[in-house]
């Protein structure tokens, strides 16, 4: 078997690559993550699917490793990191649509909860898709949420959370909205692994989101019904 040192990225081919980039971001490689994303780039292949096919998909099998106790914090913090230089790379490709602003979005991940990755999944395909996102980052507490909206008067709010403990705190959110009177201004929309539509009913928000597709279809959905009540009104 080789090792590490011997494999040459660019002589892999493209299903080699990524199961190698796989293995990489398992073992937190941030140069070679940012090598490869660029090898399959430079191949032809769509920025979306650098992202889903080698990114995502190898941080699943980390995902499930940390679960099963085979991998430790500090390993998928690596990885984690791994995983964002290659998001790195891929930002800017995936923004640029050149598109008007279809619509203005806050999202952030909420208090005691630093999970960033989904949330910076989410907000690359919404600039991808020609929104202006205003990233409030990790671990927000519900005055962070209410200043933002208040600054800049998004059409959505988004919300994520990774883990059952902070999942809750989406509710906090969207009760103090509505204590100020200023929940029907907006759409809020959830997301994170461990949520599901019934959760999302049953804190208030107006959708669910399992991934960063289906936040940006539901995001152009919102949208469309906006700008269809701007016309009528
Ligand atoms: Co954490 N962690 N973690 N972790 N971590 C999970 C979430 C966990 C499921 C792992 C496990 O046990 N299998 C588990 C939660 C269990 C639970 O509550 N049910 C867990 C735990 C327990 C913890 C700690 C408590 C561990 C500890 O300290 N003992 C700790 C908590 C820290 C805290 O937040 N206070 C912790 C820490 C960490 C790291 C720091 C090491 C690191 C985070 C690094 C970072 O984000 N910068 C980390 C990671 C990486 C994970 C896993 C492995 C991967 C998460 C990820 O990035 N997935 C995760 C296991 C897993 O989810 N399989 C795990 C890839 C990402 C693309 O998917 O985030 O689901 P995801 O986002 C998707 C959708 O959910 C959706 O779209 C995204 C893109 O498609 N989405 C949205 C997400 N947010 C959205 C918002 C929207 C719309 C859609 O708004 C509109």
């Amino acid at each position: 078997m080789a090792d590490e040192e011997d494999i040459i990225l660019a002589e892999l081919d493209d299903d080699e690559l990524v199961q190698q980039m796989h293995d990489d971001l398992y073992d937190g490689m941030q140069e070679e993550i940012v090598e490869g994303v660029n090898i399959l780039l430079s191949r032809g292949w769509a920025p979306y699917d650098v992202l889903t096919k080698a990114l995502v998909e190898g941080m699943t099998i980390v995902g499930i490793d940390f679960r099963d106790g085979i991998l430790f914090v500090p390993e998928v913090l690596m990885a984690a990191n791994a995983m964002k230089a290659g998001m790195g790379v891929l930002r800017p490709l995936l923004a640029e649509t050149g598109a008007p602003r279809v619509g203005k979005v806050v999202i952030g991940t909420v208090k005691g909860d630093i999970h960033d990755i989904g949330k910076n999944l989410v907000s690359m395909m919404l600039e991808g898709a020609g929104f202006e996102v205003i990233d409030l980052g990790i671990n927000n507490p519900v005055e962070n949420y209410l200043a933002a909206l208040e600054e800049h008067q998004p059409d959505i709010l988004g919300m994520s959370a990774l883990l059952t403990t902070t999942m809750p705190y989406m509710k906090v959110v969207i009760d103090a909205m509505v204590e100020k009177g200023i929940r029907e201004e907006y759409a809020v929309l959830v997301g994170g692994a461990p949520l599901n539509e019934a959760f999302a009913n049953s804190v208030g928000a107006d959708s669910y989101c399992r991934d960063a597709a289906v936040a940006v279809e539901t995001a152009k959905e919102i949208m469309a019904i906006r700008m269809a009540g701007q016309k009528a009104g």
